[in-house]
């Protein structure tokens, strides 16, 4: 039953979970905000640009491209089928993740943190809330018949331990400037 919810909840949030990794490798350029300013802070920062955007958002659809042709009617995980991706949540997944993370920065500029400065829970779930709203607009039917309570359960469980993972990997690696 855990195992089930395991890898459903991976499947499916792993197209939500590489852009914001994409991204970390293909940052720099020009800066989404144009470093327009509110109240004397960016809007949005350094940090979010459109590269990263545009690359992040690319990387993750072709993930869930990408399972979709590993996907197999017959093989499931103790009779839990892993889900086919419709092609709206090819896009919504990535790009909802990606709107998350932006979302994330404005709030955090307008609360007073620098660029890159922490922002516990919000950091670590901003692109899990960010997916799975855009993903509730155009393909509401395909989300709610995924995520169960237990794969649900799971993935906000896990996301933050992947995230807190896989950014701390990063800054080791030297891509990353700070291990969250
Ligand atoms: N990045 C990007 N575009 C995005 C998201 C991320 O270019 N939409 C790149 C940037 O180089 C960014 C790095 O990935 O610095 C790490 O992402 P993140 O931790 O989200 O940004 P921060 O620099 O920490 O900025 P913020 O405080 O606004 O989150
Ligand atoms: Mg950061
Ligand atoms: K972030």
């Amino acid at each position: 039953m855990i195992a089930e919810a395991v890898a459903v909840a991976f499947w499916v949030m792993l197209p939500a979970y590489i852009p914001n990794n994409a991204a970390v490798l293909a940052g720099g350029g020009a800066p989404i905000d144009g470093g327009r300013t509110r109240d004397g802070r960016r809007l949005l920062g350094d940090g979010k640009t459109w590269r990263g955007t545009l690359v992040g958002t690319l990387a993750g659809a072709l993930v869930a491209l990408a399972l979709n042709l590993l996907h197999d009617p017959a093989v499931s995980v103790s009779g839990f089928a892993l889900p086919l991706f419709p092609p709206a949540a090819i896009l919504s997944l990535p790009l909802g993740a990606m709107l998350g993370d932006v979302t994330a920065s404005f709030l955090k500029r307008r609360t007073g943190r620098e660029r890159g400065a922490a922002f516990p829970v919000v950091d670590q779930l901003d692109f899990v809330v960010g997916a799975f709203v855009l993903t509730l607009v155009v393909a509401p039917a395909w989300l709610l018949g995924v995520l169960t309570l237990p794969v649900l359960a799971v993935v906000l469980v896990l996301t933050p331990l992947l995230h807190l993972g896989t950014n701390a990997g990063a800054y080791l690696l030297g891509l990353k400037d700070e291990p969250y």
